[in-house]
């Protein structure tokens, strides 16, 4: 409970920021674009997202704290649009996690329309990522929800792909433009030929069902090669880039775009 209430004053005490991830496209070696990972700078040190995001969500904090991420990390898309036309470069991809509870919350809609309005981001330029778990429950709703979203321009990704449910069956009922293949699957695919077979057919997978790949967790150049050998889309890892503060993602951006 301590760390609820510590988690309760923090947004008015401004203490979360936005670290950014690049992903790097596998067959042109250019930037694609950024994950937003949220950070919390609390009195005692830097407190990563997996400490404070299961209490935030239990404690229903996860609803305000993911409306301050979304805002954040539009407000930062759109500025980086306007770097990214200056250097001619395309428009850079800002992925933006959703937890579960915040997906279904009645208000999201709302919020994500609010959201669009006071940035005037591109919403093109914005990928929802969702969990498999979100996705699972209330197939109806979740459908329709997405298809409002996608309305609106923005993309849809599945998040941590493989680690959930895991029904394929329901895969090609949702509306989503990409899959990101959890990282356990990455680090397997040079370990035996089970691994590579279970990674090759993921991005398989997603291809025949219209949907890019982000392989996440890259970590070294043979996996690399790898998956650029079977098609992969996208890298996003400690390969290509850690997740970086705001001003270090921005310097990557100018570098690499
Ligand atoms: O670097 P990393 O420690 O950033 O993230 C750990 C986990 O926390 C990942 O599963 C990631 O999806 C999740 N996460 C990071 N940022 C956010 C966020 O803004 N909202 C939600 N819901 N989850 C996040
Ligand atoms: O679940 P999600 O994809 O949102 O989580 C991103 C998480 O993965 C963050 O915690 C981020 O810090 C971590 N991460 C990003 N790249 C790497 C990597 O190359 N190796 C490992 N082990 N973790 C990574
Ligand atoms: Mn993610
Ligand atoms: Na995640």
């Amino acid at each position: 409970l301590q760390l609820e209430a510590r988690l309760s004053q923090a947004l008015d005490r401004g203490e979360f920021e936005l670290f950014y991830q690049a992903q790097c496209d596998l067959h042109t070696g250019r930037l694609a674009g950024f994950e937003a990972l949220l950070r919390w700078r609390a009195a005692d040190g830097l407190v990563g997202p997996d400490r404070f995001i299961p209490v935030a969500e239990d404690s229903g904090l996860i609803v305000p704290i993911g409306r301050w991420v979304l805002l954040q990390a539009c407000r930062q898309a759109s500025a980086w649009h306007e770097r990214a036309r200056a250097l001619g470069g395309p428009l850079p991809v800002m992925a933006i996690n959703i937890s579960p509870r915040q997906f279904q919350h009645p208000d999201f809609m709302t919020t994500v329309r609010e959201v669009l309005k006071a940035t005037s981001v591109d919403p093109r330029q914005i990928e929802l990522e969702i969990t498999e778990g979100a996705v699972m429950d209330h197939a109806d709703a979740t459908i329709a929800k997405m298809a409002e979203l996608r309305e609106l321009g923005l993309h849809l990704a599945i998040d941590d792909f493989g680690t959930g449910y895991s029904s394929l069956a329901y895969l090609k009922r949702f509306p989503i433009d990409r899959l990101k293949i959890d990282r356990s699957f990455v680090r397997d695919l040079g370990v035996d030929a089970q691994g590579a077979a279970i990674a090759r057919a993921m991005i398989q997978l997603a291809h025949s069902l219209d949907m890019t790949v982000v392989a996440e967790g890259v970590e070294e150049e043979a996996q690399a090669d790898c998956l650029r050998t079977w098609g992969c889309d996208l890298m996003q890892g400690y390969l290509y880039a850690r997740p970086l503060p705001v001003g270090e993602a921005t310097a990557l951006l100018d570098a690499k775009l």
